[in-house]
């Protein structure tokens, strides 16, 4: 068996033939390969979309929960067993939308965890409505005459809210988006790795209109330099460059903070609570 094999999973694959996901399907197979992360050490958390489908595709643990609400899940699956690689897999609806509260919230702190989110500039599960990242003036489902919303910029804000790591990577590039995989799953705390993933189904622009706006992170960009990150995230270039975009000044997780403040220990490494004092709480619960 090859190390990308012990991650097959036999689920039959619901996404349309020549979706760029599969490309970032093989993309963070291959960075779990090349880390020699073991599928039991590993938990993929998602909520609902297109994106959230991917933890069916790769045999591990896994948490596929409500729309938007997939960030709780995982800071509270890494808090209770901080030994797992935990591996947040969305798309931009469900991340900056729907859970964009929550990825704010986590910004502040720093989980450590791998935020992957899928943005294909549209809500492509429910058939091709506008999203958080859809640019001003394009036109989608429910705007024939176009859009006229500022896009968030999510990168951006998590750069200046000191994330562990921003990076942005393009679907169709499963090469380059492995080594960024690698470096932000390997980084501890929270790290946002976006990624370009054009909807060949329901985007009205196909795979080689965004390859033509693809625009390498320039070659002197020093990703510890804040300010030059903004303002590359902040520059009609900025919101197709692709790279290792920042990488903030090291600082406590949130595991760390909670464990030294409160001197507790993670769930998982408790002893499990005899049985009777489980079946008697049980009984409590079951007459209450
Ligand atoms: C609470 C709730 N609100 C809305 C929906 C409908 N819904 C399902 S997926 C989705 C958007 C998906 O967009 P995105 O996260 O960008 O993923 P994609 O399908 O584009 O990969 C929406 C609005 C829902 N399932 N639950
Ligand atoms: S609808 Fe778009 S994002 Fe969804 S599987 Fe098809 S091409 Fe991919």
């Amino acid at each position: 068996m090859s190390r990308t094999d012990r991650f097959h999973s036999d689920a039959e694959v619901q996404w349309c033939p020549g979706c760029p996901n599969f490309g970032i399907l093989t993309a963070l197979k291959k960075a779990l390969s090349e880390l020699n992360q073991s599928p039991r050490d590993l938990c993929l958390v998602s909520g609902i979309g297109q994106a959230a489908k991917l933890p069916h595709y790769l045999a591990c643990n896994f948490f596929n929960g409500l729309h938007g609400r997939a960030i709780p899940t995982a800071l509270g699956i890494q808090a209770a067993n901080p030994q797992l690689t935990t591996i947040v897999t969305t798309g931009e609806g469900d991340c900056y939308g729907e859970g964009g509260n929550h990825l704010l919230h986590a910004l502040r702190r720093n989980p450590d965890l791998t935020v992957l989110v899928h943005n294909n500039e549209i809500y492509a599960l429910t058939k091709g409505q506008a999203s958080p990242t859809t640019p001003v003036g394009e036109v989608r489902g429910l705007h024939p005459q176009g859009l006229d919303l500022t896009p968030l910029n999510f990168p951006a804000i998590a750069v200046l809210h000191d994330a562990a790591l921003v990076a942005r990577g393009f679907a169709a590039d499963p090469e380059q988006l492995k080594t960024l995989l690698v470096e932000a799953i390997t980084t501890p705390g929270l790290a946002l790795v976006e990624v370009i993933q054009p909807c060949i189904s329901w985007n009205p622009h196909p795979i080689a209109w965004y390859r033509e706006r693809i625009r390498p992170v320039p070659a002197d960009h020093d990703p510890a330099d804040k300010v030059a990150a903004l303002r590359l995230l902040d520059s009609p270039e900025g919101r197709y460059t692709v790279g290792l975009l920042y990488r903030g000044r090291p600082r406590p997780t949130y595991g760390d903070r909670f464990r030294s403040a409160h001197g507790r220990h993670p769930l998982a490494e408790l002893a499990p609570p005899p049985t009777a004092v489980v079946d008697q709480l049980l009984d409590a619960f079951k007459r209450s």
